[in-house]
């Protein structure tokens, strides 16, 4: 038996933290955020989404976002394999969906993820009130949370649902965290007990 890889994606301010911590801790799991700013290559995305002045060409962005999934790879897998679950504030659609949302081309974006292990649930956060997101406290201090470019996001997200099958969408507009909460409880339940598959990888 193996411990369920679990994903939690959206657009910026939709509480993802706030759900990937409530479940992990019911889950007793691994949380892991991406970007993950504490390593040797989440330091330098850090100061790329926090220096708004100091910007650095898209392809090399990209190549970092995913280089800094590839480092955090063996203490998934650990956990995982002791029967551990991981829960994910982002990953690779998140990569993918901000990328392209700069104009680069899907299949280049997902290049770099492939062989990192899939998700057995993803779930999305979905807003379709932008304007309530914008409004949340702290919006805008980071390069991407720009209200134009949220949309185009939220559009790309709807791509990659269409094209990967482990997605699950939430609504979230008027719903208060507990609602949201018990809402993923539901979809992750059944995983909860353990995978007799082994990992499926990009
Ligand atoms: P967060 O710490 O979750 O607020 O994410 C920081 C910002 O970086 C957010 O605007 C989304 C963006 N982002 C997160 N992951 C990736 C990624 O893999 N690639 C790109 N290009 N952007 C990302
Ligand atoms: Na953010
Ligand atoms: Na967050």
């Amino acid at each position: 038996m193996r411990a369920p890889l679990i994903v939690i994606e959206g657009l910026d301010r939709t509480g993802k933290s706030t759900q990937t911590a409530k479940l992990c801790k019911r889950l007793n799991g691994y949380l892991v955020k991406f970007p993950n700013r504490e390593t040797r290559i989440g330091k330098l995305l850090n100061q790329y989404l926090t220096d708004k002045s100091n910007p650095m060409p898209l392809e090399v962005a990209h190549l970092l976002f995913s280089a800094n999934r590839w480092e955090m790879i063996k203490d998934i897998e650990d956990s995982l394999n002791k029967g551990t679950p991981v829960v994910m504030d982002r990953y690779v659609y998140s990569g993918v969906a901000y990328s392209m949302a700069k104009g680069l081309d899907i299949e280049w974006c997902l290049a770099p993820d492939k062989g990192l292990p899939k998700p057995d649930i993803t779930i999305f956060l979905k807003a379709n009130d932008l304007d309530s997101i914008s409004q949340r406290e702290g919006f805008g201090e980071e390069r991407y949370e720009v209200a134009s470019l949220q949309t185009s996001v939220r559009n790309n997200f709807e791509t990659l649902r269409s094209r990967f099958d482990e997605w699950e969408v939430i609504l979230i507009d008027g719903k208060d965290i507990d609602q949201v909460h018990e809402q993923i409880w539901k979809l992750v339940c059944p995983l909860a007990r353990g995978l007799t598959t082994g990992l499926n990888r990009f």
